[in-house]
This record gives structure tokens, sequence and C-alpha cells, in this order.
């Protein structure tokens, strides 16, 4: 019985055969390693990894190699991670190996999981069936606490569901989070007060391992909503720390920066199919895991086989909202609702803060085109009478 089962595409380098390229891998992640070794008794064998069938792929092969359970430390994260995506990547006589997905069995998931779900925040927001629309404050950095708090209101009143920090605002002086949170609370309560909607507001506490859950707690304790944490340069584990923390019950939204450094190169790296699973385990809410079009470069077919991993059934833990990010704006949405379906955030900084007519008008075309891709109706038809829409289509067109 294996407990993880890792699929691998790898290229061996000229001369290496196939076998011998995935035992070197098998070895390495288990008891062996690049020569035979006195060490290795009898009774360390039952530990050794699993080859599956190798299958000839593209310019290389692809496997499996299933992992004993008894070579994990059950819930360490970091070492699950050391693993089946430690040194495998740097052996010098495989070309290339990427990490395409990873199965886990039930017993190596001691996680709860998500809190929310798709469905515990289509609760908090009042949305059914539609897609959310998101903004990240723009600029990334800069903007005063109030500014921040005043573009957060005009996004917010402008028809968005969902309001982020960019990855790089944390609590720099410029805009302390002690003081930007209660002052983007209070104008989530205005819009609340004038509109009736609840508008969520991920305020990021991604900072070092030993300070994020204090400040979660911080967070809470000044009125947030939801958290935003950046799973890749705060580590997985940040996730997991900060949603079983007792007495911080808010959803969790997932921003992956630098997540590109290891899921562009296709044939070499990190899928982004594992880090789903991962967050979805750890408790992550909210995932970005990209868009059909934008500007960031991504292999448009593994996008609907990500999000499943997120929607679809994963040991009956709840689901997680996969977000589309990255050079989004009003005539990008159509297409991504009839890639990807209702259940995303359709997420645009630019796409909103650089409407020619502002932030409010740039929320309320995005929440236009969303309605046009419900409804069927193309955009440029449904611009005709969505003025808001129309001017976000003249400046930046159809994807
Ligand atoms: C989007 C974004 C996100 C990207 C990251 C940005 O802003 O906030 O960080 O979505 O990509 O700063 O680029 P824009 P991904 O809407 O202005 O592009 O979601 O693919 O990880
Ligand atoms: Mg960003």
């Amino acid at each position: 019985m294996t407990e993880i089962t890792a699929t691998y595409y790898f290229r061996p380098k000229e001369g290496v055969s196939p076998d011998w390229a995935a035992r070197a891998i098998a070895e390495e992640q288990t008891t062996g390693t690049w020569t035979d070794i006195a060490t290795r008794q009898e009774y360390v064998h039952y530990l050794d990894g699993i080859i599956g069938d190798i299958k000839p792929s593209g310019a290389g092969y692809t496997c499996t190699i299933g992992y004993p359970s008894d070579i994990f430390e059950p819930g360490n994260i970091p070492q699950y991670l050391s693993v089946f995506a430690g040194n495998l990547f740097g052996l010098s006589k495989i070309a290339a190996v990427r990490l395409l997905d990873v199965e886990f069995s039930r017993e190596l998931i001691p996680f709860n999981g998500p809190k929310f779900g798709i469905e515990g925040v289509r609760k908090l927001v009042g949305s059914e069936g539609r897609p959310h629309v998101g903004t990240i404050i723009k600029p990334k950095v800069g903007l005063n606490p109030k500014d921040t708090a005043e573009v957060a209101y005009e996004a917010a009143i402008g028809g968005v569901d969902l309001i982020k920090d960019d990855e790089t605002l944390t609590d720099q002086k410029f805009c302390p989070l002690k003081e930007r949170l209660p002052l983007v609370m209070e104008k989530m309560d205005q819009v609340k007060s004038e509109t009736g909607r609840n508008v969520l507001y991920a305020v990021n506490i991604s900072t070092a391992g030993d300070k994020i859950v204090e400040r979660a707690r911080e967070a809470v304790r000044s009125g947030a909503n939801m958290l935003m944490i950046d799973v890749l340069v705060c580590g997985f584990d940040a996730v997991r720390a900060v949603a079983e923390q007792p007495g911080i019950n808010l959803p969790i939204h997932v921003h992956r920066a630098m997540h590109a450094a290891m899921t562009r190169n296709p044939e070499h790296g990190i899928a982004m199919r594992p880090f789903c699973r991962l967050v979805r385990m750890l408790g992550g809410d909210q995932l970005h895991t990209g868009t059909v079009s934008g500007k960031m470069e991504h292999d448009a077919s593994e996008l609907k086989g990500d999000n499943l991993t997120l929607t679809g059934d994963f040991f009956g833990l709840k689901t997680t909202f996969p977000v589309a990010s990255g050079g989004l704006h009003p005539g990008g949405v159509d297409k991504e609702v009839r890639m990807l379906g209702r259940d995303i955030i359709l997420q645009a900084g630019g796409g909103i803060h650089g409407h020619p007519d502002g932030t409010r008008a740039g929320a309320a075309a995005m929440r236009q085109a969303v309605d046009a891709a419900l409804a069927g109706i193309a955009p440029a038809q449904y611009a005709k009478d969505h003025p808001e829409l129309k001017r976000a289509l003249d400046k930046w067109g159809i994807a």
C-alpha cells in the first residue's frame, strides 16, 4: 500500500535510459542515493519507492512513484514536500523533471480543509450561482490608508464582491495594517448600509512564519472579514497554521506569488495541480489558479483540471473557490465564464482601476460583463445599453 502517489514527467539526458532515470528519482527520494551504500540494511527496503509504468510523453516520459506511508511524518507538510518534490529536480543525469500531480491517502491528510469553501463564501456575500467579481487595490504599493479605503469603497459601491491587498502590501510605513484595515472595514460597513451588500476584504497578513498567526489574530481584533496569505513565499504550512488557529473563523484567500518559477516551464518544475491539492487540504478557501486569457502565461488546457481539484470531491473536504486573475478586464469576462463556469472569482486590478471613468465604473463594467455572460448575450451587444461596459470595451477590446 502506497500512501502518496506522485506522477512525474521526466526527460533523461542522452545515453541515460528511462528506467535508470525513474529508478534514480525513486532511490534519491527514498532509501537510496547516487551509489550503492553499505548502510542500506535489508530492513529499510519497505520504504523503497514503487515505480509505475513508464510511458513515452512528448520529448520524455511519465511515470508514477508510490511512496510508502511510513516514510511520511503525518501532518508535516515540509517533510511531505521534501519526499515527493525534493532533490529530484536537480539530478544531473536527468535534463528535466516535472511533478504533474500527487494523490494522497486520507490518513496523510490530518487537516480539516477549508472552513467556508465556495458555499460558505457565497453565503457571506449573498450570491447564488454566479461568478464573483474581485479587485486588487492598485497601485500595488504607495497609497496611504485613507486613499486605500477610498479606492476600496469605490470598487465596492461599483459592485465587486471582494477586494484584496496586492501581494507586496503588508504592513509598511506608508500604509500600516493597523490603520488600513479599520478604515477599509469602515467603508465596507458603509457600503453595507447603503446597498445591503456584504463585500469581503482580504487583508494581506503574509509575514514571517512565527508572526503570521499573531497578525491573523490582530486582523480579527480589527474587524477583518477575510484574510489573505501568499502561500509560496510564506510556506504552505502558513495556511494550516492560520486555518487551525482557534478563534480565527475567517475565510482565507490564497495568492501564489513566485509560482511561475515552478509552474511556468512545461518540462520542469511543479505543475499547479499539486499546489491546488495542498492549499485545499490545508484550509485555503480561495486560490489563484489563472486566467484563460490575461497577462500571465498559462496553459489554459490545464486550468479546468486544476480548478476541478478545488471544486470536485476530495475526501469530503469543503471546496476552494478558484480565482482567475492577472490582466483580466471586462472584455475578457465572457471567455473566462464560458471556459471556467460559474464557480469562479474573476479578479481585475488594472481592468477596474484603469477604466476611463474610474474605479466605480470599472467595477460596474465587470459586473455588467458577468451579467452579459450569464445571459448568453455577446459583450458588444450588452454594452449598447450599459455605458460602463461600453467604455471598457472601447479601451481594452474583447479578449
Ligand atoms: C492581478 C495581480 C495578481 C496576479 C497574479 C497582479 O492584477 O494582483 O497578483 O493575478 O497572477 O498584481 O498582477 P491585474 P496569478 O488585474 O492588474 O493584472 O493570479 O495568475 O497568480
Ligand atoms: Mg497582485
